[in-house]
């Protein structure tokens, strides 16, 4: 195995694998070549991983494609045979649950509270989907006397799955396990900043007897293994998440290639609103939590606040004290709710953006500055006096900053609120059923949380609406991306002309 001995707060040293993971085995890359893994508190080194190129890329699709030809052990085994391989990576990772936390706070720098409800929802949705293999099932579909049609849903072939860094392995699992379930293999590329937890992942796929071929996972860039797996000619479908930029190459190369199926995961802008009837206590509790979970580095990550005009100073006052008392530091203290940012890129990136915000004008209510000397820490940011066309109310920050404006009524904030080219999540809190539904439905985004934030479950479907996305992940919607139909008919009669 192609490795190095680490050194984890908690679990003390374990051998992590850096090879490229092909054919159940931890390979070096063809090139030779390697990249530092930079831990996001200390601004470290960790490690080096090998890094795929293009080659690498074939390499791995052709492992791929070897598993998926039919005859092979893989498609030899029953679904429920399928499905357990997927319940057994479960207990897998149910196992090893402290191991692939740390290594996920290490290399990502999320907290490790917040890393084990990751690994938590991985097991739940390696189980979902393992429940579901010998649950995809065709119809009968009668036309006429004498004929006999039927439809299959069969397994779209090898997939290409490119991850991005916020939830390195819940991405994972969340591409992963459907694909498993539907009977398809996957070579994963993650991103480059959080390769670490993915591959103890794919140690565990072969512990739990997964065929080599079936599962590939490729550490690299996006403008070589990324651009090769969206271009490759004998990849069938490719499967991102990651900015609305790059969706939209992958789209492009998806289509002037072999037009393989293409979903897309992307960015977002989404508005969180809040009614004068709401539970105070219990809407600041969860606009705190919507913005500043995982340090703001989520797609659905609840960045417009919009607060009723009744109650707009009031809650300002309280969301500041609360936001105030966040725990921002070591990830590995289990007080911590944020860590630092993943990268010097993306620290860079959202500083900018507080720069903007108060240039145009904005006023900053708390934070709005760096944290510490050490580490791409960001104290956790409330803009105030935010005007509608600003850029830190248009654009994805992606970091913990958020911006807060007054409405009047529900039809003035359903306008606004829709002004954006996202839709991927939005939330509203009211005590009235009459306001959560009429606002609920005339909402443009994939999911609405009506008195709650983030509360995603691997059985109910996420995408996004516009520029959003492409698609739906998780519940039965996810089987439709891995599969395709094929419909049978049977004529009965004999000759007909
Ligand atoms: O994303 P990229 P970045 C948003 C967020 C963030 C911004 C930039 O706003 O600030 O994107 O982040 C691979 N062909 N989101 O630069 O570049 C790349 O290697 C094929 C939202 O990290 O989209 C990585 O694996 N692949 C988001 C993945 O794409 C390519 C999560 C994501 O990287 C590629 C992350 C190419 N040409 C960022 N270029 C979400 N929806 O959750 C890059 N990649």
């Amino acid at each position: 195995m192609v490795s190095v001995t680490l050194e984890v707060p908690g679990i003390g040293k374990y051998e992590q694998p850096t090879g490229l993971f092909i054919n159940n085995e931890f390979i070096k890359g063809k090139k030779g070549q390697e990249f530092e893994v930079i831990n996001p508190t200390t601004e470290k080194v960790i490690c080096k991983v090998h890094e795929a190129t293009e080659e690498d890329v074939d390499i791995a699709v052709a492992a791929a494609r070897k598993a998926f030809k039919n005859g092979s052990e893989y498609r030899n085994m029953s679904t429920a045979a399928r499905g357990k391989l997927l319940l057994d990576l479960a207990t897998l990772f149910e196992k090893n649950i402290d191991l692939l936390a740390s290594v996920e706070s290490l290399d990502n720098g999320k907290s490790i509270t917040m890393a084990k409800g990751d690994i938590g929802a991985c097991i739940g949705c390696l189980r979902y989907y393992g429940g579901w293999a010998d649950k995809i099932h065709g119809k009968v579909i009668t036309t006429a006397e004498g004929t006999f049609s039927y439809t299959k849903r069969e397994p779209i072939g090898v997939c290409g799955q490119i991850i991005p860094w916020n939830f390195p392995l819940l991405m994972w699992a969340w591409k992963i396990a459907p694909a498993i379930a539907c009977g398809c293999t996957v070579v994963l590329k993650t991103a480059e900043q959080t390769p670490l937890g993915a591959l103890v992942a794919a140690s565990l796929c072969k512990e739990a007897g997964f065929p080599p071929g079936v599962v590939n996972i490729i550490s690299g860039f996006g403008k070589t293994a990324g651009a090769a797996i969206a271009s490759h000619m004998d990849i069938d479908k490719v499967a991102f998440t990651g900015s609305t930029f790059i969706g939209r190459t992958i789209m492009k190369a998806a289509a002037s290639s072999n037009l393989k199926k293409v979903t897309l995961e992307l960015g977002g802008k989404s508005p969180n609103i809040v009614f004068d009837d709401a539970d105070i206590d219990d809407a600041i509790s969860w606009v705190n939590f919507g913005i500043f979970y995982n340090h703001g580095q989520c797609c659905c990550a609840g960045s417009r606040i919009y607060v009723q005009e009744g109650i707009y100073d009031k809650f300002v006052q309280r969301f500041k004290e609360r936001a105030s008392q966040n725990v921002v530091g070591d990830p590995f203290d289990p007080k911590t709710f944020q860590g630092p940012q993943v990268s010097q890129l993306q620290y860079d990136r959202i500083m900018d953006y507080i720069k903007i915000g108060k240039e145009e004008g904005a006023t900053v209510e708390i934070g709005g500055e760096r944290h510490g000397d050490v580490g791409y820490f960001i104290k956790p940011t409330i803009f105030s006096n935010v005007k509608h066309d600003m850029k830190i109310m248009q654009e994805e920050i992606f970091g913990p900053v958020c911006a807060i404006a007054k409405f009047k009524d529900a039809d003035e904030v359903v306008e606004v609120a829709n002004d954006t080219l996202y839709g991927l999540a939005a939330a509203v809190h009211t005590k009235n059923l009459n306001t959560a539904i009429k606002v609920s439905d005339a909402l443009k985004a994939g999911t609405v949380w009506v008195n709650s934030y983030n509360l995603l479950h691997w059985s109910l479907p996420f995408g996004g609406f516009r520029q959003s996305g492409i698609g739906r992940e998780l519940g039965k919607a996810a089987l439709d991306n891995y599969t395709q139909v094929k419909t049978v008919s049977i004529n009965m009669k004999g000759a007909m002309f």
